[in-house]
């Protein structure tokens, strides 16, 4: 590779690695093909009609997109013109997409052209300067307002420590916060990564992750960019699909359902496996058993690390060296992981606290949230995960509970608060309280445990029904039981370790 060109912003540093503009990028399911010459002209139109706009850098642009090339073209083109992209997960409710808008106050936002209706309203209600559509094929207003703009754009130049990204996630009080990402977090863990698991243009990844969260879209995106590879562009996960297109590609990443998923095809086989070199895991914990079953049927080590929205990846098992089971491996290179006690003194080697990291890595801040931010770090910068973590002699780190109150299911992260402040607001509900449960297939699943006011009959399916009117389908319980009383200590706080204990022998899923 050439010398390295000097800082403009995270696509500058990605286009550093693209060897030459012919090659091959994108393959998306029906076979259609494209080129990092087209990633570098569409992006250029796109970045030339926002600015048009007269949208400055800074400004943000919300977009709540189902998967497609020219999804991964808008993400671009917002970097490139020093906007801020603020990608929403599509199963997200309008009532949800009020909140967002109102926060993140975007000066554009671009939704699929069958939530326009719904969402006009809102983004006038929030002040939103323009709402245009982009649709599965790339049909929609966007793309036909920029296809007579030059493909040609002169990158806006950006401070490393400027926002490139707003990527919510809810917290224990129910309120989503926005996280601020910056160029230079983007680049250093995308650099660092692409670097770690021995990413080359001869990669092929097959990429079957959604594009509105960290995982398929800085991790994923950011390791075939920053070493100038292709993917395979499959719109979600689904088994046959990937069946198909895993004898093409050499990587997976993957949160823990895609494996257990795997598993669970007869046809999936080393020999499926044969152009692979590497499958990644992420987002949620991996089961030990799931990382043995994998490796008997064919052949690979599930590469298991770790990370979250707040502070992109932080640590990883090795490419080269032992992938231990149940761990999710060292400190990346450039990223500080420690554990400490309860007055925050450091701990030793084997000893369980609360893990803390440092690095280029991490988030610069909640969005209009200083004190939130304050607290969550410490006197010496480091940011406090609300991970329970421990670090072995030899630097293996093991994430070992979460002091947030939080549920990971199928890798999306639900905040229970937020369910149970929707099932509390219900007519002949006194109050809730909503845990994860053991799930074979997303690993956690929600579920709530809901106490009567009164007499009045309470219906499961019409609680399931009325979260879901609200908020996302990834959130509703899968399963509803009635209680008499919530068990509480001597403080009042509700004991949802008992409640985990009482209804784990409960079938949460029908
Ligand atoms: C879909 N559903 C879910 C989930 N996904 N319910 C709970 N948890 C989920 N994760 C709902 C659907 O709305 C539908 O509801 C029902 O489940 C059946 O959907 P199904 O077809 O089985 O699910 P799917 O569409 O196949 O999706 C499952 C999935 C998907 C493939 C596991 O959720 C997925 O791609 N997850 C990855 C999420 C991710 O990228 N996480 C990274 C976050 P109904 O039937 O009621 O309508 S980034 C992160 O965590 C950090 C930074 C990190 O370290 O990576």
């Amino acid at each position: 590779m050439a010398d390295q060109p000097p800082f403009l912003n995270l696509y500058t540093c990605y286009a550093a690695h693209f060897s030459a503009p012919e090659r091959l990028l994108l393959t998306t399911q029906g076979g259609e093909t494209y080129t990092y010459r087209d990633a570098e002209y569409c992006s250029a139109q796109l970045a030339n009609y926002l600015v048009s706009l007269g949208l400055k850098p800074g400004d943000r642009v919300s977009v709540q997109v189902e998967k497609s090339p020219e999804s991964l073209w808008l993400f671009l083109a917002t970097i490139r013109a020093g906007l801020v992209f603020h990608p929403l997960n599509t199963a997200y409710t309008d009532e949800e997409l009020d909140y967002f808008l109102r926060d993140a106050e975007p000066a554009v936002m671009v939704c699929d052209g069958a939530r326009r209706d719904g969402l006009q309203p809102l983004c006038a209600a929030a002040g939103v300067g323009e709402l245009f559509t982009l649709n599965t094929d790339g049909s929609g207003s966007l793309m036909s307002a920029a296809a007579g703009c030059s493909v040609e754009f002169v990158d806006a130049p950006t401070a490393t420590g400027d926002v490139a990204a707003l990527v919510y996630s809810s917290g224990t009080t129910g309120r989503p916060k926005g996280i601020m990402l910056t160029h230079g977090n983007l680049v250093s863990n995308a650099s660092t990564l692409a670097q770690l698991w021995g990413f080359s243009e001869h990669d092929c990844l097959l990429h079957a992750l959604p594009v509105y969260h960290v995982h398929g879209l800085f991790v994923a995106i950011g390791c075939v960019l920053m070493s100038g590879a292709s993917m395979r562009w499959l719109s979600a996960f689904r088994v046959d699909t990937v069946l198909e297109h895993l004898p093409h590609s050499s990587v997976m990443m993957g949160v823990p359902t895609f494996y257990t998923r795997l598993l669970a095809a007869d046809d999936f086989n080393a020999q499926r496996c044969r152009s692979m070199r590497l499958f990644i895991s992420g987002s949620a914990p991996l089961l030990a058993e799931t990382f043995l079953a994998f490796e008997r049927r064919c052949g690979h080590r599930i590469l298991e690390r770790y990370g979250m929205t707040e502070t992109g990846m932080n640590t990883s098992n090795p490419l080269v060296g032992e992938r231990r089971p149940g761990t999710v491996g060292l400190a990346l290179p450039g990223v500080e992981v420690r554990v400490c006690g309860e007055g925050g003194a450091v701990l030793p080697a084997n000893e369980v606290g609360d893990l803390q990291v440092r690095g280029a890595n991490v988030f610069c801040g909640y969005w209009k949230m200083p004190d939130k931010t304050a607290e969550d770090f410490t006197a010496d910068g480091f940011f406090n995960t609300g991970d329970k973590g421990v670090i072995a002699q030899d630097g293996y780190v093991s994430i070992v509970g979460r002091g947030k109150d939080m549920i990971i299911s199928g890798g999306l992260n639900v905040y229970p608060r937020e369910v149970e402040l929707l099932i509390d607001a219900l007519p002949g509900v006194l109050e809730s309280a909503v845990i994860g449960l053991p799930d074979e297939d997303f690993g956690e699943c929600v579920a709530a445990i809901v106490v009567p006011d009164g007499p009045a009959e309470l219906n499961a399916d019409a609680i399931r029904e009325a979260v879901r009117q609200r908020a996302a389908a990834f959130k509703v319980p899968r399963a509803v039981f009635l209680t008499e009383e919530l068990p509480r200590n001597a403080m009042g706080k509700v004991r949802k370790d008992l409640l985990r204990e009482q209804f784990a022998a409960r079938k949460a899923r029908d």
